[in-house]
């Protein structure tokens, strides 16, 4: 069997998830309850059967080594590791110049693992895959780096890298542009684009090759999309993995093909919203492909008070361990660990991230709350956005209202 080292890009800064990433890189941003991004890609890998695997980091990197850390340690009798691996300056005292210069700093490693092939993910995307059937196409391809690829609509090609292919070789790309600003549709549905999904699989020595030329060139970005596939392509050398051909045990027909960036607060939001709903497309409960979480020694969530004029409930939510709802009414939400709602208050179509606690009589809607927030009796939160920008929180032009880690509210 060939080996494979697997590289998670987590260095990502995730600026339009802002406060969220205020003190997190974006890789770490809470998602779904009790996971943080980058467990979606991790789990792939590992349900794929890749357990030697480097995750590189640099951004306020701090919460996702800790998560790492305490969530991804694995046994190391058969030589299987989870490595956090911070920027290494081996090359000057910068920080990563970009994705490609982070394979580059990280080569020692790639030459202590001495595998065949790497494959290489980004650390953003909530989805599931199974790595080892592109390892399967790729090897099938003989060609020394294979692109995973799913169709995006055209108005959003300015975000990806646009792959473009003969109809005489379908399966090798002969034009790739990251992130043009226009471009031409499919030939079978010109509204559509076959979009990277920012997921490769190279050769071992081809990449190696290629990034280290690649670091030697002034001229470059140093980044994956922009500069490592083109190189490929230039030599007749890169191969398109469509995602829609992955078989991932247990999906549905419905979730098969999903893959969101939750980049935006916006798009962070409406994939939480997805989850709650009765019949979502992204099915958290396939057991056949786990994704796996960091679980603590919490006690289970508990509903009490059911009395006049209050009811501890919660209908169409998610509520993870520790939460207490005591009296408070929980609708269209999630709620992550030691979450505390307390009497006479509501909350609706929102995301309380771990330990936020919900004074009485409070009403919150179309909110996100990051971890520790302590929302003091009587305060309304989503109700009025113009009270809430007063107030210092942040509102998106959607009219999601943002209240970042930690922040102190004071009482209205
Ligand atoms: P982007 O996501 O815009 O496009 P990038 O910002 O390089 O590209 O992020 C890719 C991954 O690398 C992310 O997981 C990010 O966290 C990480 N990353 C970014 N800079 C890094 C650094 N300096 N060190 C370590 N990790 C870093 C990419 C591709 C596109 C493709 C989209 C799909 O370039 O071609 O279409 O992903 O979303």
């Amino acid at each position: 069997m060939s080996s494979v080292l697997a590289i998670v890009l987590a260095g990502g800064e995730g600026k339009r998830l802002m406060p969220l990433t205020l003190d997190r890189a974006k890789p770490a941003v809470p998602f779904g309850g009790i996971y943080r991004l980058i467990d979606f890609a991790l789990s792939n890998i590992v349900n794929s059967g890749y357990l030697r695997i480097v995750v590189l980091t640099q951004y306020k990197s701090h919460s996702l080594d800790k998560h790492i850390a305490s969530t991804w340690r694995m046994s190391s009798l058969l030589g299987n590791y989870v490595a956090p691996v911070p920027a290494q300056q081996r090359m000057g005292k910068h920080w990563y110049l970009g994705s490609a210069d982070a394979i580059y700093q990280s080569l020692n490693l790639i030459e202590e693992e001495k595998p065949d092939y790497v494959v290489v993910v980004g650390a953003d995307h909530v989805y599931r895959m199974d790595f080892s059937q592109m390892v399967d196409a790729h090897i099938a391809s003989g060609k020394a780096c294979t692109v995973a690829a799913i169709r995006q609509d055209i108005e959003e090609s300015d975000q990806f890298g646009v792959i473009e292919t003969e109809p005489s070789s379908p399966e090798v790309i002969s034009r790739f542009v990251e992130k043009p600003k226009q471009t031409a549709g499919l030939a079978d549905d010109p509204t559509q684009v076959l979009a990277s999904m920012g997921n490769y699989v190279f050769t071992a020595d081809a990449l190696v090759e290629a990034v280290t030329k690649d670091a030697n060139d002034p001229d470059s970005a140093h980044d994956m999309g922009g500069d490592i596939v083109p190189y490929f392509v230039d030599q007749g050398e890169a191969g398109v993995y469509d995602f829609i051909r992955n078989d991932v045990p247990g999906s549905s027909d419905r979730d098969r093909d999903y893959w969101r960036d939750v980049g935006t607060l916006d798009a962070f939001y409406a994939a939480h919203m997805d989850l709650i709903s009765i019949h979502p497309v992204f099915n958290l409960y396939n057991e056949k492909w786990p994704t796996f979480a960091g679980v603590r020694n919490v006690p289970p969530a508990k509903f009490v008070h059911a009395g006049p004029g209050r009811v501890g409930s919660a209908v169409d939510s998610i509520v993870s361990p520790g939460v207490v709802v005591s009296g408070a009414q929980v609708s269209n939400s999630v709620l992550s660990p030691d979450v505390r709602l307390h009497s006479w208050s509501g909350v609706s179509d929102s995301v309380l991230m771990d330990n936020v606690s919900v004074g009485r009589h409070c009403q919150v809607h179309r909110a996100i709350i990051d971890k520790n927030v302590v929302i003091p009796p009587r305060t309304q939160i989503g109700l009025d956005a113009e009270k809430d920008r007063a107030r210092g929180f942040h509102v998106t032009e959607s009219g999601l209202t943002v209240i970042g880690k930690g922040t102190v509210i004071e009482p209205s």
